[in-house]
């Protein structure tokens, strides 16, 4: 069976595409869905896509991949440099974890320097904009294989 992987996308990632282009690009968050889709059927993963803006829903979110995945790549947005809970769930998570920006958090404000997630995640990409989230797959398939 081929390996599903739990995409995850944290607060104000629905606004990708209309919200500071500059910093996050153009494309929507159904862009990255579908560009994500057309990978994943070429590297012979499932995909589950799921965006919050509530730290409970991404949370619930995780737990339910503990049954389901084999694999989360999740982009917490401001959760990812204050959610002990959200670290606290990818902990209780037995699968591979990919974290993944689409800007350089480190060229940008020291707050942003810091992630809880990245104590828990297997890697972590930044700085190449929406087509992180496809070289994360592309590194989860090989993780999962
Ligand atoms: C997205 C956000 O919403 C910010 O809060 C993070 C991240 C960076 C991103 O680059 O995708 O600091």
């Amino acid at each position: 069976m081929a390996p599903r992987i739990q995409i995850i996308n944290g607060p104000n990632l629905n606004l990708l595409g209309k919200r500071q282009p500059e910093i996050y690009g153009a494309e929507t968050l159904d862009d990255v869905a579908r560009d994500c889709e057309a990978l994943a059927a070429e590297l012979g993963l499932e995909l589950s896509f799921y965006q919050s803006n509530h730290e409970g829903g991404i949370i619930d979110c995780i737990h339910a991949a503990r049954e389901t995945c084999a694999g989360i790549v999740i982009n917490p947005g401001a959760y990812t440099h204050t959610s002990v809970a959200i670290l606290d769930a990818l902990n209780a998570f037995d699968g591979k974890v990919i974290e993944c920006h689409i800007s350089n958090v480190h060229k940008r404000e020291s707050f942003r320097h810091h992630s809880y997630v990245s104590l828990r995640a297997d890697g972590v990409i930044a700085g190449f904009g929406t087509q992180g989230y496809q070289l994360a797959l592309r590194r989860m398939a090989v993780l999962t294989a």
